[in-house]
């Protein structure tokens, strides 16, 4: 069957009907890559995959929850969306409301959103507008708009968000036959560690993985050191990392997010920025996959967790080896400075062949 998107692919695990307006980019179904490289340069025993969201038609997982929302906006109606984003949420709303032929509007923090995304967001036609303030004072905003106003919340509040995106999850089980030990995950605003534990939850009950016990995996969150509200026991008021994507003092789905972590017997802890950046140079360079420095928050956490010694690398019920999945929210292309600033410059040489040859190491 040809491939149309996670809705048409998990229909009967969405709300949606026979009437509800399909609007996709032929999002999901995107790569569970084996990091063979990193297992060996870790010196770890168990099994380690990446789900690389940046293989979404707009280069993050938000295109999961979008196609939803959009979908869903667009059956019931409504003309217009907006969202507060950090960037990728704005890209993803931009993209999908040009394919409904709807209006978008987003509301980012002036100067802390990377280019690909801002490029995006304006390309896609939305009206962007840069507040002069953070993320969550842009949120604040949006939601007294929502309440006032006939326009349609498309940040991850809206709970059709969450069900596009768990399906993530259902590709992971589907891929692995069953769920992993544990799930390492970026945390901002807490939608996608709360729709991931949706999902597994949802998918193993539904469907009744009787030829295995399903063991449910751990939900390993982490936020950057410089923004972490969940971890700190309180907002952040000025939030401050690299990772522009997960800058966020006070996450919308914070309780759900601790839910999350609760109930799966997990963590959400911090990674530094200088930890998230080795991580992201370690993907690029060791697996060839390219994500923007949010994503490698994940593998980070892994590192960090790794060296603590605090995995039980015991095999479970499930897998005979320990599986290990972390989720790689979005592409490296969405973020071109920080590349710039983290890899060796480029040489520049004239048109000299013995200078070119020698450079080369040949
Ligand atoms: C690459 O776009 O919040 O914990 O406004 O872009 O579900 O918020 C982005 C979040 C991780 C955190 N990685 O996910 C937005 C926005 C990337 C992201 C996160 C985001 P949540």
């Amino acid at each position: 069957m040809i491939y149309k998107g996670i809705i048409e692919r998990y229909r009967k695990y969405l709300p949606v009907t026979e009437k509800t307006p399909i609007v996709s980019l032929f999002e999901g179904n995107t790569p569970l890559l084996r990091a063979h490289n990193i297992e060996k340069h870790m010196g770890v025993k168990f099994r380690i995959y990446l789900k690389f969201e940046g293989a979404n038609p707009t280069g993050s997982f938000k295109d999961r929850g979008m196609t939803m929302a959009i979908s869903k906006a667009v059956e019931e109606g409504s003309k217009a969306v907006i969202c507060a984003s950090t960037g990728n949420t704005a890209a993803s709303a931009a993209a999908y409301s040009a394919r409904a032929g709807i209006k978008c509007s987003v509301i980012i923090p002036d100067g802390s959103i990377a280019l690909g995304k801002l490029s995006q967001a304006m390309m896609h036609g939305a009206k962007v507008i840069a507040l002069k303030g953070n993320f969550d004072e842009a949120l604040k905003i949006v939601l007294e708009i929502t309440k006032n106003y006939p326009i349609t919340l498309v940040n991850s509040l809206n709970p059709y968000r969450i069900e596009g995106q768990k399906t993530a999850s259902f590709e992971i089980m589907d891929f692995l036959g069953c769920s992993p030990d544990y799930h390492f995950i970026p945390v901002g605003n807490a939608g996608n560690i709360t729709a991931y534990w949706k999902g597994y939850k949802e998918y193993c009950a539904k469907k009744k993985l009787t030829h295995h016990t399903c063991v449910l995996p751990h939900m390993m969150g982490f936020q950057a050191s410089g923004s972490a509200p969940i971890v700190r026991g309180k907002p952040i008021k000025n939030p401050k990392t690299l990772a522009t994507a997960i800058k966020i003092g006070n996450p919308a789905s914070w309780k759900k997010a601790e839910a999350a972590r609760d109930e799966s017997k997990g963590v959400i802890d911090i990674v530094t920025d200088a930890e998230i950046v080795k991580a992201y140079k370690l993907l690029a360079a060791l697996e060839g996959v390219f994500v923007e420095p949010a994503s490698a928050a994940s593998l980070a956490g892994l590192i960090k967790y790794f060296k603590k010694g605090s995995l039980n690398c015991q095999p479970s019920t499930v897998n005979s080896q320990p599986v290990i999945v972390c989720t790689l929210t979005g592409h490296g292309l969405k973020d071109p400075d920080r590349a710039i600033k983290s890899a060796t410059r480029p040489k520049v040489l004239g048109q000299d062949m013995k200078k070119i040859i020698k450079e080369i190491g040949l």
